[in-house]
């Protein structure tokens, strides 16, 4: 009896090689199941199996050519290499004949062990070779001198002594009898093969079977049951066969789905009747391990920079607007052909920032903007900006820009606001008379006024007010309703939120009154001071004049 490597449980420890000499070598049965490609090979390991078989009829037919070599040995490398990386069990590959005679096979051994390659099975026949169940019988054999040879050059080629070299006996399939069997593989097992695989087309067991019997556990022993696939298990078990290849069931079973969906699809020319037949498409996502980039891409895309929300505020109907505004909110009013929310989006959208929701109140239902999320305020009638902001709370992101959904600005802003330091940044326009605030405006007092620098001052807000504010001096500009906030920053205004929420007056409180608090409890908010070139809609005149804003 041959050696047992090692228990079968510490076998997910060891290297692949490793791993599929242990399937060979112990005493009992396993199994490998067939996969063709990447997604294959997950599913194989997924669903259990210890081993992937790479089935050269499976390879070939999922490149849409017959199983004679007409995919290149190359092409077959290549395609390992896909299914290596994506799995952790080991993969035997189907050589064929090792694509040529013993220094391809040098070759082959070389670079299957780069691409993380288990083991090669190599068949006693002649290249370009043919599938066994296809005319079997009238395929000539290898020499055996010449095939010991291959098999001898393959061992000499590995560096990892675990790597396995399979020598498949194709004298059965080609009308030879057992003795023939039994001497080719006794010198292939001579010549240092790991094991022997010995296959037949009978649809009953009883070739291998007699086999397995004369073999006696020489070396470890290896069937392909697709003929005789009515055969039970425990047979294979009693005869001391240690591995069963599933060769091609996978193929066939993605063939048969294909097949049936797409002559229902075409028949019906609807997607209605198959789609809860099929894979959903998350399940693709998550076989090709979606999750893992996007949790990548927060440790290592744009220095560890997170994805930024806007929260675009636009419960409100714009009363000024009236007529306007009868059967749509204010942010859907078309400037140019354009919503003024679809130009905002356009504006986030082109600085990456992708996840934007917008909480609606009045015509809720009308606001249909590719690219915003609309989540609703129900209470909008009776509240505020910040009990709308609330509404949001739940979903908020890591880092975020809050903003009126009336307000028009040029990308500048925007570019400078996120480039701008500061847990909490707000957008102050110094400009004394500014064009663009027809509303009431919001007074921001800073502690230092605009000094027209080029790069930026570090300047904190004092605090927002919709009156002058005598005692606190001069304003230094007006706040344009533009807020962002950085990870702490968003910590802060959800602390602050909850705090406020206890307060009997909080449905009538805005973004400035938030400020104001952050700022009573020393929470700093820095100031990004601009000057004009931006607008908040509140009139008919705005909207002329917004549509220069528009870029
Ligand atoms: C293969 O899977 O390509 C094989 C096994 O060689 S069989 O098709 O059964 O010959
Ligand atoms: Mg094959």
């Amino acid at each position: 009896m041959h050696q047992i490597f090692a228990p079968i449980d510490t076998a997910a420890k060891l290297n692949k090689c490793a791993q599929l000499r242990v399937l060979l070598e112990s005493p009992q049965l396993d199994f490998i199941m067939e996969a063709h490609n990447g997604i294959s090979a997950r599913i194989v390991e997924e669903a259990g199996f210890k081993g992937i078989w790479a089935s050269g009829l499976a390879l070939s037919a999922q490149y849409g050519v017959r199983d004679n070599n007409e995919a290149s040995w190359t092409q077959i490398v290549e395609m390992l290499e896909f299914m290596s990386d994506v799995t952790s069990i080991p993969i035997l590959l189907d050589g064929d004949t090792g694509y040529g005679n013993f220094n391809n096979m040098r070759r082959l051994v070389k670079k299957l062990e780069q691409r993380g390659i288990a083991g090669v099975c190599i068949e006693d026949k002649l290249f370009p070779k043919t599938n066994s169940f296809i005319n079997g019988s009238r395929q000539a054999l290898a020499d055996i001198d010449e095939f010991c040879g291959k098999i001898k050059a393959g061992k000499d080629s590995q560096t990892d002594p675990d790597f396995c070299i399979v020598a498949r006996l194709e004298a059965l399939i080609a009308g030879w009898d057992l003795s023939e069997a039994m001497r080719r593989a006794e010198a292939y097992h001579a010549a240092g093969a790991t094991a022997i695989l010995i296959h037949s087309k009978s649809s009953r067991p009883d070739q291998v079977l007699a086999f397995a019997k004369e073999w006696a556990g020489r070396s470890p022993l290896v069937i392909i049951p697709t003929k005789y696939y009515s055969t039970a298990t425990d047979v294979f078990r009693k005869a001391e066969v240690n591995l069963v290849i599933w060769a091609n069931h996978l193929i066939r079973a993605a063939v048969a789905s294909m097949q049936a969906i797409a002559h229902e699809v075409k028949a019906s020319e609807t997607l209605i009747n198959i789609e809860d037949d099929i894979a959903p498409v998350k399940e693709i996502f998550r076989l090709q391990g979606a999750d893992e980039l996007i949790e990548a891409e927060k440790r290592y895309f744009n220095n560890g920079r997170h994805d930024i929300q806007a929260i675009v505020l636009a419960a409100s109907r714009g009363q000024e607007l009236a007529t306007l505004t009868q059967d749509k909110p204010k942010v859907m009013l078309p400037l140019g052909g354009k919503p003024l929310l679809r130009l905002l989006v356009d504006k986030f959208k082109k600085l990456a920032i992708n996840d934007i929701t917008v909480v609606a109140g009045y015509k809720a239902e009308t606001i249909d903007v590719v690219g915003a999320k609309v989540i609703r305020n129900p209470d909008y009638e009776t509240t505020g900006e910040l009990a709308s902001l609330a509404v949001a709370q739940s979903s908020f992101g890591e880092e975020m820009l809050v903003l009126y959904g009336d307000l028009l600005f040029r990308s500048y802003i925007l570019r400078d606001l996120l480039e701008c330091p500061g847990e909490i940044v707000a957008v102050v326009d110094s400009v004394e008379n500014s064009k663009s605030v027809s509303g009431s405006p919001d007074y921001a007092y800073c502690s230092i006024p605009d000094d027209l620098s080029l790069f930026g001052q570090d300047v904190n807000l004092l605090n927002i007010s919709k009156t002058r504010q005598t005692q606190l001096g001069k304003s230094s500009g007006r706040w344009i309703g533009m807020l962002r906030l950085r990870s702490q920053g968003r910590e802060w205004v959800s602390e602050a939120l909850n705090e406020l929420q206890k307060r009997p007056e909080f449905n009538s409180l805005g973004l400035p009154e938030l400020c104001n608090y952050l700022i009573e409890q020393g929470k700093p908010i820095k100031v990004l001071y601009i000057r004009g070139n931006w607008l908040d809609v509140n009139s008919l005149d705005d909207l002329d004049l917004a549509f220069q804003l528009k870029r």
